[in-house]
């Protein structure tokens, strides 16, 4: 039986925070024996924001070699890089026909990231159509990311839907895809401010631990992270959002179960709880940036999107020329 297809990405605007890792990286790993997986590098989409062009392309190579750190296997997973692929670019175009201005509007993380932008570039606002293309060209079947995503996902399916219907007379030409959202961890929180979410491009450092972080910077953030002054380990996301973050924290890094850490920690207060979680943070993320290290010095890291990119285009080409077809471009 042939496999379904997995599809998703991640912006190279900065290293990826544990909450990029805990909501989607550690599941393209985990689902990558079972399913067919594209992971791409969405560069394209960094720069819907002001970018240095040196740092992007730092960063671009960062995330390959951070994918590959974290147990990705180029065997299994096909990494490839969005600018590389110009299908991408092409079938964006495609979509934003067939999309209204008010769909648009209604995108919470333009809300979001607009606020946070002296100017708006068009690109931010079109975003969502570009991440559109990126899942349809690949006859996606199954999405992992954060739940911040699950409104552009409700976006791509209500494209496919209404494409299919405009262009296919009855037939599918675009694969519905279905979102991965995990149950635990799917929105990771800032670590000074629990009621927003852990981001990656944020201007404090103190709100985020990125893998890339050292042992002694993820001890200062955890110990340093926001909690109240209760005292008490106990998950309530309301009363007490910055605690359960942290058991969501800790419990995606062991796996043990919130209730089992709550239990553990129940007597004890912060101080050990903390100590603990960043023990945790550490031995997982310590292997992987030893890893991370030989790999971005290696020349060996540029096979890896090459071969990727010639996959991807074929799989893309064969889909934004089935799209052209059937929106009556080209001869
Ligand atoms: P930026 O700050 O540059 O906008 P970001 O941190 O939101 O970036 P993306 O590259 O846009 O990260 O997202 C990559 C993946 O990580 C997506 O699947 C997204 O849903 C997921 N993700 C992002 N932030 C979190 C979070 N705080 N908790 C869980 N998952 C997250
Ligand atoms: N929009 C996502 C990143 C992203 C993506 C995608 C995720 C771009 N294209 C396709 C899944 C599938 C974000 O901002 N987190």
């Amino acid at each position: 039986m042939t496999k379904q297809r997995i599809f998703s990405g991640v912006q190279p605007s900065a290293t990826p925070t544990i909450g990029n890792y805990i909501g989607a990286m550690k599941n393209f790993v985990a689902l990558q024996d079972d399913y067919d997986c594209i992971y791409c590098i969405v560069d394209q989409h960094a720069t819907t924001v002001p970018q240095d062009p040196v740092t992007l392309r730092m960063q671009t190579r960062s995330l390959a070699a951070l994918y590959l750190a974290i147990g990705l296997d180029p065997e299994k997973s096909t990494i490839f890089i969005q600018s590389e692929v110009p299908a991408h670019s092409e079938a964006s175009t495609i979509v934003r026909c067939n999309m209204g201005m008010g769909e648009l509007e209604r995108m919470t993380q333009y809300k979001d990231k607009s606020q946070k932008q002296q100017s708006v570039s068009v690109g931010l606002f079109t975003y969502p159509a570009v991440m559109v293309a990126d899942i349809i060209l690949y006859n996606t079947n199954v999405v992992p990311v954060g739940a911040d995503q699950k409104q552009h996902l409700e976006l791509t399916r209500d494209f496919v839907t209404r494409f299919n219907k405009r262009y296919g007379y009855g037939s599918s030409i675009l694969t519905m895809p279905e979102p991965l959202i995990p149950k635990t961890g799917s929105r990771i929180m800032s670590l000074q401010t629990p009621s927003k979410k852990m981001s990656k491009s944020d201007a404090n450092p103190k709100e985020y631990i990125s893998m890339l972080d050292n042992a002694k910077t993820i001890r200062k953030k955890i110990n340093s992270a926001i909690t109240d002054s209760y005292g008490v380990v106990a998950y309530d996301p309301e009363n007490k959002p910055g605690v359960s973050n942290l058991l969501t924290i800790f419990s995606a890094f062991t796996g043990e179960s919130i209730d089992d850490i709550v239990k553990r920690f129940g007597g004890v207060g912060y101080g050990q709880f903390k100590r603990e979680l960043a023990d945790a943070i550490i031995a997982e993320l310590e292997p992987i940036q030893e890893r991370y290290n030989v790999l971005f010095a290696s020349e060996e890291l540029d096979k890896v999107p090459d071969e990727g990119t010639t996959r991807a285009n074929q799989i893309a080409g064969e889909t934004v020329r089935k799209m052209k077809r059937a929106v009556g471009l080209g001869r």
